[in-house]
């Protein structure tokens, strides 16, 4: 399709058609939201952000969906996130507060080689593309990756599971191309990165038991997002730290980032608990995007107010 309005939100959709959604979006919207591309994964494919932005030099907002390739769920949210910004800017008064203050960067597709191979050949690949020296075995899992207890419990130094943590820090492209985005961006004041499934919503940290410093602050955000989601649709969702909530895991996107000073980081595991999993039905994208944008919806205006 050539328009935003025109594309189905109910459906699933490759990565090409992903950037046509992303490149109408943008000529659609010229003064609200602009394609940044931050690198390009092991295979060669452009990282592209989506900002939405009303002025210069704002605090932002971050949200990458996607860094799991078989999430499906994440991704088509993540366009669906998109074309809500846009409706929703000069409409409604949070929404438009809330752009007149801070930007919000998008990242849809944050694993796309994972994400093609998804597409051609294994519905359920979860980790990127890239080799690995010394093994048959290809890629890293993009959320065992980041320098925070990297190498550490609830992370494999097998290239041939679904948790290997890759040879170094660091090392898969995709995971590069966002620390050194945040470290020159500068003014990240919120971060989440959105998974699937489980219905939760967690927070830092995965690496340790130690408690975050401001662990009360986000266990109160946390309860209200959570009770937002919930009111449109009755889906429960459990939220507190990762270790305690969901299993200890070493070297996550959210452990990093809110070890930067990124304060409130959060990740969600959208629907279901497991009936569908990663292959939930195309009939369920809308109310996941829907009700998960609620929940987003009290992260944000959080971050924007203190
Ligand atoms: N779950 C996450 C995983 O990577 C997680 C859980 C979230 C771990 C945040 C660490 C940090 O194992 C899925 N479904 O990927
Ligand atoms: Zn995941």
């Amino acid at each position: 399709t050539r328009s935003t309005d025109s594309f189905n939100y109910a459906a699933y959709h490759t990565f090409d058609e992903i950037n046509a959604f992303i490149d109408n979006l943008v000529r659609e919207n010229p003064n609200l939201v602009s394609k940044i591309q931050i690198g390009s994964s092991y295979e060669g494919r452009p990282l592209n952000v989506l900002k939405f932005s009303t002025g210069p030099n704002r605090p932002a907002f971050w949200i990458d969906t996607g860094i799991h390739s078989r999430e499906w769920v994440t991704q088509a949210s993540g366009v669906w996130f998109a074309k809500k910004i846009v409706t929703d800017y000069g409409k409604d008064a949070s929404l438009t507060n809330t752009l007149n203050k801070i930007d919000i960067l998008l990242e849809i597709v944050t694993n796309p080689d994972g994400f093609v191979y998804t597409h051609t050949s294994n519905r359920m690949w979860r980790k990127t593309r890239s080799p690995n020296s010394g093994s048959r075995c290809i890629g890293t899992d993009p959320n065992r990756n980041w320098d925070a207890g990297f190498g550490g419990p609830g992370s494999s130094s097998n290239a041939c599971t679904e948790t290997y943590r890759g040879r170094a820090a660091h090392s898969e492209p995709e995971v590069k191309a966002i620390v050194d985005f945040v470290k020159s961006h500068g003014n990240i004041k919120g971060f989440v990165s959105i998974h699937s499934y489980s219905q939760m919503l967690l927070f830092p940290y995965g690496y340790t038991s130690a408690r975050a410093p401001n662990h009360d602050e986000l266990n109160a955000v946390s309860r209200d997002a959570v009770n937002a989601l919930a009111s449109l649709y009755g889906t429960a969702y459990t939220y507190g730290s990762i270790i305690t909530t969901i299993y200890q895991a070493s070297g996550g996107t959210i452990d990093w980032t809110y070890d930067q000073g990124i304060k409130h980081s959060y990740t969600f595991e959208l629907r279901d608990t497991g009936r569908y999993g990663f292959a939930l039905p195309a009939n369920q994208i809308i109310p996941t995007a829907e009700e998960t944008w609620l929940a987003l919806t009290k992260l944000i205006e959080h971050t924007r107010d203190n």
